[in-house]
């Protein structure tokens, strides 16, 4: 899958310790019967040896149901699974550096501030993580949260460099102005790994756009 067909409306980053590894499987079809597009593998703790593990069964359960998978800062892992793309923080290995191993890699970065965004217009990655949008209990070194008008702000001089996906706090009952602030697809943790019914978590959060 090339960027081109990487549609990214709904991603849902999922650490390997949320989930069994034979449990994928159903877990993807869960996610795609909900509507959501893209599986993204986040194992801040995980070793290269259990994201390799994951990242392996993951590209077959995305596979087999029609998700994206794009890997979390792990641009060689990415790439020896054969993930559709990559996640990179602004400290992480440089988009030049990895487009000379990974040409063909969906490269997504995080931008929270102007300042972050004048690098993404020199980087120019494929799309852009903004947020946090709201406050989130699920990375807590996020920084500071941007708020609908300061969301609506940076995403629109962001949409001249790349589509913007929205992240941080989002939820089905504050996903609305999200959408309607200009985001090109969210990105979620709690709003779907923390409900008992999955897809229709995924409905809900798409409901709205
Ligand atoms: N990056 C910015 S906020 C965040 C990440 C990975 C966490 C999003 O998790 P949640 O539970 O959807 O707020």
């Amino acid at each position: 899958m090339s960027l081109k067909s990487l549609d990214l409306t709904l991603q849902v980053l999922v650490d390997p310790m949320q989930l069994d590894l034979k449990d994928l499987l159903p877990f993807c079809q869960t996610l795609r019967t909900g509507g959501a597009t893209v599986v993204q593998l986040r194992g801040k703790h995980s070793s290269g040896l259990e994201l390799f593990r994951y990242g392996m069964a993951f590209r077959d359960a995305t596979r087999q149901t029609g998700l994206g998978l794009v890997v979390d800062d792990r641009a060689d892992v990415a790439v020896a699974v054969g993930a559709d793309g990559v996640h990179v923080g602004q400290d992480d290995l440089p988009l030049d550096a990895i487009r000379q191993f990974a040409p063909d890699l969906a490269i997504g970065l995080s931008v929270g501030t102007y300042d972050e965004l004048t690098t993404a217009r020199s980087l120019r990655p494929d799309y852009i993580g903004m947020g946090p949008i709201y406050p989130t209990l699920s990375k807590l070194d996020a920084g500071s949260t941007l708020g609908i008008k300061g969301f609506q702000a940076l995403c629109r001089e962001a949409h001249t460099v790349a589509p913007v996906i929205a992240i941080g706090g989002i939820q089905a009952s504050n996903v609305g102005p999200v959408w309607r602030a200009g985001a090109n697809g969210i990105a979620v943790i709690s709003a779907v790994m923390s409900a008992s019914d999955r897809a229709a978590a995924c409905r809900l959060l798409l409901q709205s756009r």
